[in-house]
């Protein structure tokens, strides 16, 4: 009951991983999936399962449930909670707990369940239910689900419900221990606000607070991850440059300017901006936290679902959005954008590879022919390899970037696409990416929404997760196109001043830290097409749209 009470409030999704503590839940979950009310997703490790409702998440921007036993269970829920709290994506978290009176005497499984994900996460504690027969579970239920999805609408991000199971686990009605009767009263009242029983009513509002900005020359809008369109709208109604990174969901439009961390250390742009618009959670370069650090700057930033605000000076004005007054594009505007923008071309324009040649003379003809074989020949890059999953995803189709170097090599280069890009950069961690991934492509599919899911990530990252590689027996898992960028270890470390410093081989094996995974082999373990794509020329095929799970094998050079 408390799970159709969820399921009642617009909720669709829920993982969870097998327990016996957790049984009354997972058997209902398990009844409401033969229902076709609920779309039940298992997964053996819960780290797992909780990065894989993380991604179902992040791209249906509902909250997803995530069902697990008590004890390391709830552990493993950690990493992906954290990133869940700080990017402001919604999880309800509902964990097996033995009752009160187990606690504290060593019984089996039993750890201080509430207050294990710190101060970031919410959680309602509630105790298993006393012998009480005038209590009403239905009743129970609504006011808990109420509560969690009113905490949701407050603040986005992770909602632990801990919940109390006494034997027995599971009755005739599917267990009775999630209507509890002896709930402390001021956890489980609903909060004023929660008494919203329309659908959706966890959906994330901005505040009230709207300021409004006329365009003057010297503005910039900054666009971090997350960010959305808002920013580009924005950037062209202040005739700003538009300051954009791969994963703000915001990386197009006429005022984009790709190459962005050089220019901001170019006289005659960087040294020009005096108002700073920041949307998002900007995380992929130094030169952003810099320039806002920049004294006697005018710095606005619009709160957004992230858990904080980005203002490194701790001096920002924060508001809940921005709206321009006045005309866009006055006369300094467009010459103020127009600098930024060709400067940016020109920084990333690439030499031409060798144009056809049509002549009649044979030796001309057969130069080009090899010329044209030589750069199909070539090995890869990261910035080919970047810009050839860039330019293959479409508005129709899902990217999903991992924190490995890759994503910066991206940053540094992507033109404007009007895409769909996931990235796990609220606390930015190699973890969970593929899990994250399966979550989005599971949503899409759910959504019936065309096109493809990637996900782009390094060797180390790949690594981390291959958990989540893994067939799952009774499920249809959604086609989703891993590509790894397989350099032989972590060598974003490479970049960092230690690796000048220290010994070359004491740096290698506690930082670059090589891998022994034979990838194929990974792939055809786990059920996967295996491509390996060591040229220019493999790329186009390597990166082909087809409906299986492929893991795409990229050599690069360390
Ligand atoms: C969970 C977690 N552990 C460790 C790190 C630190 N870290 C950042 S990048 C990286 C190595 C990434 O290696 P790889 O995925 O191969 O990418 P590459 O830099 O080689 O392209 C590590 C360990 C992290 N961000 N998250
Ligand atoms: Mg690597």
């Amino acid at each position: 009951m408390l799970l159709e009470a969820f399921v009642a409030r617009g909720l669709t999704d829920l993982v969870l991983s097998p327990g016996s503590r957790s049984q009354a839940l997972a058997l209902e979950a398990a009844r409401l999936e033969r229902d076709g009310a609920l779309r039940l997703h298992v997964r053996i490790d819960e780290r797992v399962g909780c990065f894989t409702a993380l991604g179902i998440a992040r791209e249906s921007g509902a909250p997803v449930l995530v069902v697990t036993t008590s004890g390391t269970a709830v552990a493993e829920l950690h990493a992906a909670t954290l990133e869940a709290a700080h990017a402001g994506v919604p999880l309800v978290l509902l964990t097996a707990d033995r009752p009160a009176e187990l606690h504290g005497t060593g019984s089996n499984q039993t750890t201080a369940q509430v207050g294990l994900f710190g101060p970031l996460v919410p959680v309602i504690d509630v105790e298993a239910p006393g012998a009480d027969p005038a209590a009403d579970p239905d009743r129970r239920a609504a006011g808990l689900v109420d509560d969690v999805l009113a905490r949701i609408a407050r603040r986005p991000g992770p909602v632990q419900l801990n919940l109390a199971f006494r034997e027995p686990l599971s009755g005739p009605s599917g267990g009775e221990g999630f209507a509890p009767a002896a709930a402390a009263p001021e956890t489980v009242e609903p909060a004023p606000e929660a008494v919203e029983p329309a659908e959706r009513s966890w959906a994330f509002r901005p505040g009230p607070e709207i300021v409004e900005l006329a365009a003057v020359p010297g503005t910039v809008v900054v666009a971090g991850a997350d960010a959305g369109a808002e920013a580009e709208e924005l950037a062209r109604a202040l005739s700003a440059p538009l300051l954009a990174e791969v994963s703000s969901g915001a990386r197009f439009g006429p005022h984009l300017v790709p190459a962005y961390r050089e220019l901001l250390r170019t006289e005659g742009l960087g040294d020009r901006i005096e108002r700073v618009v920041v949307f998002g959670h900007p995380t992929l370069s130094r030169e952003i936290p810099e320039l806002l650090r920049r004294p006697g700057l005018e710095v606005v930033v619009v709160r957004g679902r992230a858990l904080e605000p980005f203002d490194p000076a701790r001096s920002a004005r924060l508001v809940d959005g921005v709206r321009a007054t006045g005309p866009g594009h006055p006369t300094w505007g467009r010459s103020w954008v127009g600098r930024w923008v060709h400067a940016s071309r020109a920084l990333l324009e690439q030499p031409e590879p060798p144009a056809a040649n049509l002549s009649d003379d044979y030796a001309k003809r057969s130069r080009f022919a090899r010329a044209q074989l030589e750069v199909l020949r070539e090995p890869v890059t990261r910035r080919l390899l970047v810009e050839a999953v860039w330019n293959a995803t479409w508005p129709h189709d899902r990217l999903v970037l991992g924190a490995s170097r890759l994503i910066r090599v991206l940053d540094g280069v992507a033109t404007g696409r009007r895409i769909t890009v996931h990235a796990n950069r609220g606390l930015a961690g190699i973890d969970g990416t593929v899990a994250t991934a399966t979550g989005v492509a599971l949503a899409a599919a759910r959504a019936e929404a065309p096109g493809l899911t990637r996900v782009l990530l390094g060797d180390l990252a790949l690594q981390h997760d291959v958990g989540a590689l893994l067939p799952v027996a009774g499920e249809q898992l959604p086609p989703l196109q891993v590509i790894v960028g397989d350099d032989g270890g972590g060598t974003i470390f490479d970049g960092l001043e230690v690796a000048g410093n220290a010994e070359r081989e004491l740096f290698d094996r506690v930082m670059y830290t090589p891998h022994a995974m034979d990838l194929a082999a990974l792939a055809a373990a786990n059920g996967w097409e295996h491509r390996l794509v060591t040229t220019r020329g493999d790329l186009e095929a390597g990166l082909a749209p087809s409906p299986g799970r492929v893991l795409v094998e990229v050599r690069l050079a360390r």
